[in-house]
């Protein structure tokens, strides 16, 4: 979608450990350089009330989250995030960087967990009427790589103990939007040099500025 005030709503997805903080830097060192107003902000979390709720989702706790409850906490927090940060940033012209948002929600809880995606779908109507992000960067390499690295960071949250199959299945659930939404979701080889990786997305930035 083109809004008319020009603001471009740009999300950042991947495995953990794929490289997402490090090329979100890179992004908005790009959008400095071209005087671009943005809001940097995350998913899970972007407000004080979403913060909470990530806290929920990534500590690692006696009770068990059950997969619904998971599901309806990461659209709690977004809906909560969009009417706090992301609706009025676009609404005066400011870009949007986002870390995760809905297609997370697709590869984690639809692809990871097993959960409907027809849900999921329904979920997103309800919570985002039509705001989709206009450009999805899905930074991609094979999960033991990406492992690996969040590994070497310390301890580990409620989902990086999740065992390789589960994040192949995140992997191709991510791969699979990208396949349906050619247009929006731009596929990054992470399994690359930094140097490469931000060159692929400075070639495709470019052409936003
Ligand atoms: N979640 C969900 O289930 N459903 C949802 O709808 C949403 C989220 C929105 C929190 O996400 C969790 O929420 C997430 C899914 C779930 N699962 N987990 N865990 P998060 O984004 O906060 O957490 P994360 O995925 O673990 O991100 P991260 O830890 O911040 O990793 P990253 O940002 O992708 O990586 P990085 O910190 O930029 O890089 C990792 C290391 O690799 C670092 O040392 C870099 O210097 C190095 N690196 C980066 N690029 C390269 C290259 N190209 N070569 C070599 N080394 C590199």
């Amino acid at each position: 979608m083109i809004r008319s005030n020009g603001a471009r709503f740009i999300t950042v997805e991947g495995v953990e450990g794929v490289g997402k903080s490090t090329n979100i830097r890179f992004i908005t060192q790009c959008l400095d350089s071209a005087g671009v107003n943005y809001v940097l902000t995350r998913e899970p979390g972007g407000t004080v009330v979403a913060e909470s709720i990530r806290h929920l989702l990534l500590a690692k706790q006696e009770e068990n989250l059950c997969e619904l409850t998971e599901l309806l906490l990461v659209f709690a927090a977004r809906a909560q995030h969009i009417s706090q940060v992301i609706a009025p940033a676009l609404a005066n012209g400011t870009w949007v960087i986002c870390d995760r948002f809905t297609d997370a929600t697709y590869a984690y809880q639809g692809g990871g967990r097993g959960l409907s995606m027809s849900v999921i779908s329904q979920l997103e109507t309800l919570v985002q009427g039509d705001l989709r992000p206009d450009v999805t960067y899905i930074l991609d390499l094979p999960p033991a790589t990406g492992l690996q690295r969040a590994t070497q960071r310390g301890e580990l949250d409620r989902f990086e103990v999740e065992k390789l199959e589960f994040f192949d299945r995140v992997r191709a659930a991510y791969l699979d939007r990208a396949r349906h939404e050619p247009e929006r979701c731009i596929v990054i080889n992470a399994d690359a040099s930094l140097e490469t990786v931000q060159s692929d997305i400075r070639r495709h930035l470019e052409g936003l500025l």
